[in-house]
C-alpha cells in the first residue's frame, strides 16, 4: 500500500508508515478479509528488515522508512532510517488486526513472528539509566522538524506496546515462540523495559515533551514567517528546523491517539492545547489525528474543519501535490476522523468502545465497523445514538479462529458507549441518550495563518478553482441546512 495507492508517481510507489498507522486501521474494520494481505506483505520481507537491522548494528528486525520490496529506498537517514517507529507501528498493526478479526492463526503464525523481532530490536536500541528508567535514544518520532531525539513519547509507547504485545502473544503460543528461537529471559527483558519505558515530561508546563528536551528548544518566530514560506521544509534548512519548537505533524497528538490510555484527560487537554500552538500542518498526515483529538476533547467545530481539510486535501489540491497522486494517509483519515473522532471509537482495551457526539454541522452520521466477525452499526445524532448488531453479520473469522464462533442468532457483542457497558444482541437496535458535553474550554488556537478553514454547512471549506464564492471566508451568511454524513458503511 503505497502512500500514493497506486495513483500516481508521488514517493516513488514507496511503502511508508502510512499504510499501517493510517490505511490499515480503516481496512481491518471495513475488510477485515483484506486487511491481513499487507501484514503478511511485511512478514514476507522479514528477512531484508533482518538484514538491515544487522547492517544497523541492531537486533531483530529494522523495517525500512520506505520500500517497494523490502528494502530501505530512503536516502535521508535522519528522518528516514532513524524513524525506527515503522517497527513498532507494524506491530500495533498485527495486535490491532488479531483483536478485532480473532484470527488466530495469522497471529500465531506471521503475527507473532513480525511481534518478536520487531520487541527484539526495541531491546537493543533502549538502555537503562541509573534510576532504572528505560530509554530509546537516537530516534526519529513522526514528527518530521525533529529529527535524532531521545525519548520520542510516540515512539515510546508505541514501542511498550509492541514489547508487551509481544510477551503475551508468546506466552499465547509457546510452541511457536520456542520455533522462533524466544527464550524466558528475554520475555523478562522485553517485560522490565516495557514497564521501564521513559517518557519526558515537563511538570513546569504540565505536559508531556515530544523528546526530552523538546520544551526547552527555541520557539518557531510564527510572527515573522511569511505565508508563503509553508511548508516550512520547502524555505528552511532542516537543521535550523531542528533547532526550534515547531511541529511538522501529529506526534504526541497521534500518541494521544493510538494510545489514549496512556494519558489522563487533563494530560491530552493540556498537551493538545500546547502542540496545537506550534503544529503547522505542513504534512497531510497531520489534520485527521488533530481531528481526532480535538473531538475527544470537546472541540468539535475545530474537529470539524480538520476533518475538512483531510477529505479535501486532493479535491483542492491544497498541498499543490495532487497531480503527482492521491495523498492516501488523509483520505484514510477521513474515516478515523469520523469514526474515531465523532464517534469515539477506540480498541486499545480489547473491547470496542465508543464515545459519539457530532459537531453542530452534521445532524447525522451513521458507520458501521466489523467486530470479531459482527458488523456493528452505529447511527448518531445531535441528542443520542443507536447500537444495532447487523443480522448479516459474517465478515473473517470463523475459518481463521480457532474455535467455531457462535451462530449469529446467538451473537452477542459487548461495547462501551461513553464508558458504559451495553451487550448488543442480534438485530436488536438499542437507542442510548449522549450525556452533556463537558466544557471543553477555550478552542487552543493554531500558528497564526495556519488555523484550519472553517466549514459552513453547505458551503466549500476552501476556494473551489473556477468558483468565486469560493469558501467560507466569502460566506456572509448561513443558508443552507447542516449537513448529513452516511458514510464508512463497511
Ligand atoms: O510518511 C509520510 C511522512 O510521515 C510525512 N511526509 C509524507 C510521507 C508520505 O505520506
Amino acid at each position: 500500500m503505497p502512500a500514493k495507492g497506486l495513483s500516481g508517481n508521488g514517493y516513488d510507489g514507496h511503502t511508508m508508515w502510512d499504510a499501517e498507522i493510517f490505511v490499515l486501521p480503516v481496512l481491518t474494520y471495513l475488510r477485515p478479509e483484506i486487511a491481513a494481505g499487507p501484514l503478511r506483505w511485511r512478514h514476507a520481507t522479514l528477512d531484508q528488515a533482518r538484514e538491515r537491522a544487522r547492517t544497523l548494528r541492531l537486533a531483530g528486525a529494522a523495517f525500512p522508512w520506505r520500500t517497494i520490496g523490502g528494502r530501505e529506498c530512503s536516502g535521508y537517514w535522519p528522518a528516514g532510517t532513524a524513524a525506527l517507529h515503522v517497527n513498532a507501528d507494524i506491530a500495533a498493526a498485527v495486535l490491532r488486526y488479531a483483536a478485532a478479526t480473532g484470527d488466530i492463526a495469522f497471529l500465531r503464525d506471521a503475527g507473532l513472528e513480525l511481534l518478536v523481532e520487531t520487541a527484539r530490536l526495541w531491546s537493543r536500541v533502549g538502555h537503562y539509566d541509573d534510576s532504572g528508567a528505560f530509554h530509546l535514544d537516537g530516534v526519529t518520532g513522526p514528527d518530521e522538524y525533529t529529527a535524532l531525539v531521545n525519548d520520542d513519547v510516540f515512539t515510546n509507547l508505541m514501542a511498550r506496546r509492541n514489547l508487551r504485545g509481544a510477551v503475551a502473544t508468546a506466552r499465547r503460543f509457546p510452541d511457536r515462540a520456542r520455533e522462533l528461537g524466544v527464550v524466558e529471559a528475554e520475555l523478562t527483558a522485553w517485560r522490565e523495559a516495557a514497564e521501564a519505558m521513559h517518557l519526558p515530561y515537563d511538570a513546569r508546563r504540565g505536559i508531556h515533551q515530544q523528546c526530552a528536551g523538546f520544551t526547552r528548544l527555541r520557539e518557531w518566530d510564527f510572527a515573522a514567517t511569511d505565508p508563503g514560506e509553508y511548508p516550512l521544509l520547502l524555505h528552511y534548512p532542516y537543521l535550523e528546523l531542528y533547532r526550534h519548537q515547531v511541529v511538522k505533524q501529529a506526534d504526541v497528538v497521534l500518541a494521544m491517539q493510538h494510545c489514549g490510555d496512556d494519558f489522563t484527560i487533563e494530560e491530552k487537554a493540556r498537551n493538545f492545547a500546547y502542540y496545537e500552538r506550534r503544529t503547522v500542518r505542513d504534512s497531510s498526515l497531520s489534520a485527521s489525528s488533530q481531528a481526532v483529538l480535538a473531538a475527544e476533547l470537546g472541540h468539535l467545530e475545530l474537529a470539524y474543519a480538520f476533518l475538512a481539510e483531510s477529505a479535501l486535501h486532493d479535491l483542492h489540491n491544497l498541498s499543490d501535490q495532487t497531480r503527482d497522486g492521491l495523498h492516501v494517509a488523509a483520505l484514510a483519515g477521513v474515516w478515523s476522523a469520523l469514526v474515531m473522532g465523532f464517534g469515539g471509537f477506540r480498541d486499545e482495551r480489547g473491547e470496542p468502545v465508543f464515545a459519539p457526539r457530532l459537531p453542530p454541522a452534521l445532524t447525522r452520521l451513521r458507520f458501521s465497523i466489523f467486530w470479531q466477525g459482527h458488523r456493528i452499526q452505529l447511527t448518531i445524532g445531535p441528542d443520542e445514538a443507536t447500537y444495532l448488531l447487523r443480522e448479516d453479520s459474517t465478515g473473517l473469522g470463523d475459518a481463521a479462529a480457532e474455535e467455531p464462533r457462535h451462530a449469529t442468532a446467538q451473537a452477542r457483542v459487548e461495547l462501551r458507549h461513553h464508558g458504559k457497558p451495553v451487550v448488543l444482541l442480534p438485530g436488536q437496535p438499542l437507542t442510548l441518550p449522549l450525556p452533556e458535553p463537558p466544557d471543553a474550554g477555550p478552542e487552543p488556537p493554531s500558528p497564526p495563518g495556519r488555523a484550519p478553514r472553517r466549514r459552513r454547512a453547505g458551503r466549500p471549506v476552501t476556494p473551489v478553482p473556477g468558483q468565486p464564492d469560493g469558501g467560507d471566508q466569502a460566506a456572509t451568511a448561513d443558508t443552507a441546512g447542516p449537513a448529513t454524513a452516511d458514510t464508512a458503511e463497511g
